[in-house]
């Protein structure tokens, strides 16, 4: 069973933005010529990776950064062997484009370490309404937009860490019998046609519920309880989730008595203390970042 708050660190030397100046204006400020050259060298690594990838050894795991690009650099200060960033990377904070920008050059520059899954955000469809589309065109034009979107179409869907843990954006979804079932879901949909695909993206955890049922976000959207949960689980020879894509003031929330962890990164959000988790060994460890 995860304890996961009693194990808590911090990042060293954490304590101001300021120290993140030079590299929050080197990222939001890419020229665009070099900025279309990395997101196509991120795209086609994307493109080549499984809809379901695979990491072993330590995994430090980031949830939702939504334009906090601190958050992102400074999970990098954390000793771990792969860096797994759980979606929603742009829209609403202040430096989405440096966010974005410095995930994917980290990316390029160790592919097999770095691991980007795609969130409900990284898409048009949540772009237009939460800042990240406005923010791109008045810098760079439509047609880098239009690169992002794709960029974001090829993103992975989901994670095994370490064969024991699933990582997703949102949650567990309807008619995914078990993990392997990713593997099937289509790439490159900039709007994800498979309604599992969706769900992936979008669904929640509920404890007062076994199955699923209509989530309050609206849409296809689906909560998902602890019935659900277990037999994926079981399914799948797993023991237990990691995702993003919910927002609590503490950073995480531990759901069913350890087999799903919900963790957010967000600084920007109301006195949030934005968290990691280090997934190491089969244990957690809770990072301040
Ligand atoms: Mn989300």
């Amino acid at each position: 069973m995860l304890d996961a708050s009693e194990a808590l660190c911090t990042v060293e030397g954490i304590l101001s933005a300021s120290m993140y100046g030079g590299m929050l204006k080197e990222f939001s400020k890419v020229k665009p010529g070099k900025l279309v050259e990395l997101i196509e060298s991120a795209a086609s690594i994307f493109e080549s990776e499984k809809q379901l990838v695979e990491l072993e050894g330590s995994v430090l795991m980031v949830g939702d950064t939504h334009g906090d690009a601190i958050s992102s650099a400074a999970a990098f200060k954390v000793e771990a062997d792969a860096y797994l960033f759980l979606g929603d990377y742009v829209d609403r904070g202040p430096y989405q484009i440096a966010n974005i920008n410095f995930l994917l050059s980290r990316k390029v520059e160790e592919p097999g370490k770095v691991v980007l899954i795609r969130g409900n955000h990284e898409s048009p469809l949540m772009n237009y309404e939460y800042g990240f589309y406005w923010e791109v065109v008045q810098e760079y034009g439509s047609g880098i937009y239009e690169l992002y979107t794709k960029l974001f179409s090829l993103m992975p869907y989901a994670v095994i860490v370490d064969s024991s843990v699933f990582a997703v954006h949102g949650g567990i979804a309807r008619g995914l019998h078990s993990a392997k079932d990713v593997l099937k879901l289509a790439k490159g949909d900039v709007i994800p046609s498979d309604r599992r695909a969706f769900e992936l993206l979008w669904n929640d955890p509920d404890e007062s519920i076994d199955l699923f049922a209509p989530s309050p976000r609206g849409g296809n959207a689906q909560l998902f309880g602890r019935v659900a949960l277990e037999s994926f689980l079981e399914n799948s020879g797993l023991r237990a989730v990691i995702r993003a894509h919910e927002y609590f003031p503490s950073g995480l929330r531990i759901y069913f008595g350890g087999k799903l962890v919900s963790v957010f990164s967000c600084r920007y959000y109301p006195s949030t203390q934005p968290k990691a988790v280090l997934y190491s060994g089969r244990d957690w460890e809770v990072v301040q970042l």
